[in-house]
């Protein structure tokens, strides 16, 4: 049927129950993607967000959307407002929106809404230990990430830290759909190792659609 989406299924990387890798969905739209990253954080600027335990994320993080991720010392929420400029985050880009919504779809998790994206940024030796996230109010949402840039491997766990940890390459334009109970493992990402992307540079960016509340 002309016009209509099909994905080969030789592009996707079904590596659970609930999640699969869209391998390269992202690549014709990189460079707007990007320039919309660039837009984002001269709004709304990448920073080293503090932690309750005293320290800092290591990896750079800035928002767009209604809601924002933030860490500061009395923990981890979303807010409306983004602390830096006391202002609302910068609003969700509709392409970010409708990349996020026809990658669920694909997946088969219809009309998915994010009223938030968390864009992480990385540099050489940074990387994201395991964690959850759990500061979403309804985990029947699914998340969708886009990778951007120097490629990263992906650790995804299970329910409990202790469960085995299988790994992922995660390459520029490749998009990740997490739901279900999948929604709740264990996960984080490998220190990036050195390396140059022709457009990104020696960074990786990691754009997360989620739906916060
Ligand atoms: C799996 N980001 O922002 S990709 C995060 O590459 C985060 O920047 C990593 O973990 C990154 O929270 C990993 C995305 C990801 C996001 C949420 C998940 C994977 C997930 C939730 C459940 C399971
Ligand atoms: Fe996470």
């Amino acid at each position: 049927m002309k016009g209509m989406k099909v994905l080969k299924n030789s592009n996707v990387d079904k590596f659970s129950d609930h999640s699969l890798i869209l391998r390269h969905y992202a690549n014709d739209l990189d460079s707007q993607l990007l320039n919309t990253v660039n837009h984002v954080a001269e709004q709304s600027a990448f920073r080293n967000m503090q932690t309750r335990s005293g320290g800092f994320i290591r990896a750079a993080m800035t928002n767009c959307g209604k809601y924002g991720w933030i860490s500061d010392k009395s923990g981890y929420r979303y807010d409306k407002t983004d602390p830096k400029t006391n202002k609302s985050w910068p609003e969700m880009p509709e392409v970010f929106k409708t990349l996020a919504k026809r990658a669920a779809n694909d997946a088969g998790y219809n009309n998915f809404e994010s009223n938030a994206c968390l864009i992480n940024r990385y540099t050489e030796k940074i990387g994201m230990s395991l964690h959850q996230d759990k500061d979403e109010n309804d985990f029947t949402h699914p998340i969708v990430s886009v990778s951007l840039g120097v490629s990263i491997i992906f650790l995804f766990g299970g329910l409990t830290r202790k469960e085995k940890v299988i790994t992922k390459e995660l390459k520029h334009g490749d998009v990740v759909v997490w739901g279900g109970p999948d929604r709740l493992r264990f996960h984080g990402v490998r220190p990036l190792k050195r390396g140059v992307h022709p457009l990104v540079g020696a960074a990786r960016i990691n754009l997360t659609l989620r739906r916060a509340s």
